[in-house]
């Protein structure tokens, strides 16, 4: 299987993140990509390629020109304003606050595009999640131009970026700017599965009025995991796109056979929607020692559920997304291509 990477990941390097009342250093770390790309060479997969450019207008087709730039220009203006530190977001448009206006200043105009304060922004997020749109490009024009399978190892991840929101890691959506890119250069249908632990609550306001592109998500119930405020299993996608979203909200301590009984029957919803092509939000966060997550999948499940997703026989792009179990985050991510690639 192609792997399409680019060192420009690096440059998402911030040094904070708000974790309990406290600045720490980010889960979502660069060191994540050099685990992924260590197993892959350790396992033989060599076949590794930079990224083409395809330039901005792919990510407009699903990001808002505005919050596209309020991410390019959020750094300097925030040094501008005299901050020390790096970029956090501390007022929201909140419920009964939603004038629905952006404000001038970087401190409001942070507040408004993000949904989540434990993503802080500095020097490079941009560069590196543009890069990162790119990686992800590159693997559908691959799926496109006929290839079974490639793996985008995006970073930063993207799931939970909106057409105008940012946090929870993402900055860009990856996952969803590959499967518009695949709409745009002629699939009739995309499905999107994404089994990152978390809810991909970015990709599914994304595609939510649309039924071009199914989007089903397996995630840790939102009463009880981040992101909290989507991913229930009654947001089943609104006007045209009413039946397209599909949630499968799972409980704390989920072993893999429950897992398992979601992916099975995502699956066959993925085969009746019989898409021209799969995009699946790989993040292996669902992993039994992730620090941040709840599921109590060991290392050989991602074998097993490579394999079953194969079995669609559908051309699939893997896009990386989350996973911070940072020492066992390479053989979890390569066990799930190889199950596919075997399966
Ligand atoms: C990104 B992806 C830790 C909670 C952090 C954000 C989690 C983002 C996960 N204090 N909340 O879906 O893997
Ligand atoms: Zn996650």
């Amino acid at each position: 299987m192609k792997v399409i990477h680019t060192e420009r990941h690096r440059l998402r390097a911030s040094k904070t993140e708000l974790h309990g009342g406290q600045f720490v250093p980010p889960f979502e770390c660069p060191e994540r990509v050099e685990h992924i790309l260590a197993e892959l060479a350790r396992r033989g997969h060599n076949d590794v390629s930079e990224p083409e450019d395809f330039g901005i207008d792919p990510i407009f087709r699903v990001h808002d020109a505005k919050f596209v730039e309020f991410l390019q220009t959020c750094w300097t203006e925030w040094q501008a304003e005299g901050f020390e530190g790096e970029a956090v977001a501390t007022t929201w448009p909140s419920r009964r606050m939603t004038r629905d206006v952006p404000p001038k200043n970087i401190d409001g105009k942070i507040g408004y595009y993000c949904l989540a304060s434990e993503t802080s922004i500095s020097e490079g997020t941009w560069e590196a999640a543009e890069a990162g749109a790119q990686v992800a490009l590159t693997g559908a024009k691959l799926i496109q131009d006929g290839a079974r399978s490639a793996f985008s190892l995006c970073r930063p991840p993207g799931h939970h970026a909106a057409q105008d929101m940012f946090g929870g890691y993402c900055f860009l959506n990856n996952a969803a700017i590959a499967a518009q890119a695949m709409r745009d250069g002629g699939a009739k249908r995309v499905a999107v599965l994404d089994v990152d632990f978390h809810h991909g609550n970015g990709t599914q306001a994304i595609f939510y009025d649309r039924d071009d592109v199914l989007f089903l998500s397996l995630h840790g119930d939102p009463m009880d995991a981040f992101p909290y405020f989507l991913g229930g299993a009654d947001e089943t996608g609104e006007g045209a796109g009413e039946g397209y979203n599909v949630n499968y909200a799972l409980p704390p301590g989920c072993p893999y056979f429950q897992w398992a009984e979601a992916l099975d029957d995502a699956l066959g919803k993925v085969s009746a929607y019989a898409p021209d092509a799969f995009v699946i939000s790989l993040g292996v966060d669902t992993f039994e020692r992730d620090p941040i997550s709840f599921f109590k999948l060991a290392s050989d499940d991602f074998i097993d559920y490579g394999a079953r997703i194969a079995r669609l026989g559908l051309p699939t792009l893997f896009v990386m997304e989350g996973g911070y179990a940072v020492a066992e985050i390479g053989v979890n991510t390569v066990n799930v291509l190889e199950g596919f690639s075997n399966g």
